[in-house]
């Protein structure tokens, strides 16, 4: 599928002589101030990154190349028309900077398919591991364990101009995203079905695949995976996933070095690990009320007891959002077409109606609507995929597609290594004037 990769040369390459012009001629304009506030609460808002893939608006929600995501579900091609977009369209849209022909699409699906084969070491690495290991350590450990195939590592040891980097990377990243279903699905397999596996099925798109392989063949959950494949693909650059991905990079670590930090980052309770804890918060709400479908009341009265102990409301809130997430209205929207009546569903719905105001009269919670993490499990959950500890590693499957992307570019277009200035707190004090 080499027409892909060519393609990918030709658009990026026209940006290359404005990158160039920019570092070269306007090396020197000024972006903007950075306050103490901004570098104190985690570098927000501070231009810092380039990124292609994706852009995120604060009051609008993300955008991949341009386009939004209900624009992507109209637009990006399907294998019916009934069903959701293929995530291999949006992996072209982020790579090409076009909405592909299904074509394209369907050829990235045979690409995938025939690089899918995951190395028996990778399932020996795995199966080391005891079982009750966390899913996101099993994954990570996996990918770390391929690192040894990448192809970008052995060309740079042999000597391989830095202009071809690029190259080498794009190779890596395919293979590496194209085994991604089949590691997922072994985990998934291996914890919670004694380790009785299902083989992938190449003629299965790259998310019908991971829904076979994990013990889903019906419509309905391959049309969800697909959902979720896309709209978790990406979030513009300076979110944790994505920024830990391109500073390892940045040091010319392979794919399967940078993609696995990326992962230990989503592992986190604030990052993608936020799906589970809003499962656990959930189950735990209707445990101590008492009910499977809990009033209004009773859940502001569990909200407030959740702030009340210094804990997050998990779901809620986001570093840049400032609306609901879209990610939560298109999922939301998913299950009025297709779910009628579950009740965790109802529950999420009413947490939603009751959630914003109360995080609003704390006055600190910048942002008190929902993201993409609160709606996610209930709809997972609703299909039979109720194993909430193994969200995160849904998630990061997805996210593969926007950080691996990325890096690509990052390679294309020889970003150098990433080293901010750190000063402390001495330093900060004499800029304030206080000492
Ligand atoms: N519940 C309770 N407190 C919250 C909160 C929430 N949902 N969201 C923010 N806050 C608190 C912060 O903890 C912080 O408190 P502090 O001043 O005592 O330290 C204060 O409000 C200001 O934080 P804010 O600037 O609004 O938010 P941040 O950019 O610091 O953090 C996240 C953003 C997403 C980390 C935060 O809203 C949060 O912890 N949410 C819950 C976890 C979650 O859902 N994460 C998933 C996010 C995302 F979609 C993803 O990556 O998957």
């Amino acid at each position: 599928m080499e027409y892909i990769k060519n393609r990918f040369y030709e658009k990026a390459m026209k940006n290359m002589a404005d990158l160039q012009k920019l570092r070269k001629e306007h090396g020197d304009v000024v972006l903007g101030q950075v306050t103490i506030d901004q570098v104190l609460s985690g570098m927000k808002g501070i231009p810092a990154l380039l990124t292609e893939t994706s852009k995120l608006d604060a009051n609008e929600g993300i955008r991949f190349r341009g386009f939004s995501l209900p624009e992507l579900q109209d637009k990006l091609p399907k294998l019916d028309e009934a069903g959701e977009p293929l995530p291999e369209g949006l992996f072209y849209l982020m790579m090409i900077g076009e909405i592909p022909e299904k074509e394209d699409v369907i050829n990235i699906s045979k690409d995938w398919a025939t690089r899918a084969h995951v190395p028996q070491h990778v399932f020996d690495v795995i199966d080391a591991l005891p079982k009750n290991s966390r899913p996101m350590t099993q994954f990570s450990t996996a990918i770390l364990s391929m690192a040894y195939d990448s192809v970008f590592q052995k060309a740079y040891r042999a000597g391989v101009n830095k202009k071809f980097y690029w190259d080498f990377m794009y190779e890596d990243v395919m293979t590496l995203i194209a085994r991604l279903p089949r590691i997922a699905a072994y985990i998934y397999r291996r914890i919670y079905h004694n380790g009785n596996h299902i083989e992938p099925n190449p003629n299965l798109d790259w998310a019908g695949n991971l829904a076979h392989m994990m013990g889903f063949d019906s419509t309905e959950v391959k049309r969800l995976l697909r959902l979720y494949m896309v709209i978790h693909a990406d979030h513009e650059g300076g979110n944790v996933s994505a920024h830990a991905t391109h500073l390892v990079g940045s040091a010319l670590s392979n794919a399967y070095y940078a993609y696995t930090a990326g992962m230990v980052g989503l592992a986190g309770p604030l990052h993608g690990f936020a799906n589970q804890e809003v499962m656990d918060w959930i189950s735990e709400m209707l445990e101590q009320i008492g009910t499977d479908e809990p009033s209004d009341s009773q859940i502001a009265a569990y909200i407030e007891k959740t702030l009340v102990q210094g804990r997050v409301v998990p779901g809620y809130g986001h570093a840049v959002l400032r609306i609901t997430d879209p990610r939560f209205t298109v999922q939301q929207k998913f299950a009025e077409k297709y779910i009628v009546n579950d009740k965790l569903i109802n529950t999420v719905n009413a947490i939603y109606r009751v959630a914003p105001p109360i995080l609003e009269a704390t006055g600190k919670i910048k942002n008190p609507w929902p993201n993409v993490d609160a709606f996610s499990g209930a709809l997972l959950n609703h299909y039979g995929i109720t194993e909430s500890n193994f969200y995160t590693v849904l998630f990061g499957v997805s996210r593969s597609l926007g950080v691996m992307a990325s890096l690509v570019f990052d390679r294309f277009y020889g970003l150098p290594i990433e080293r901010p200035n750190s000063q402390t707190l001495e330093w900060f004090l004499e800029k304030a004037g206080i000492t």
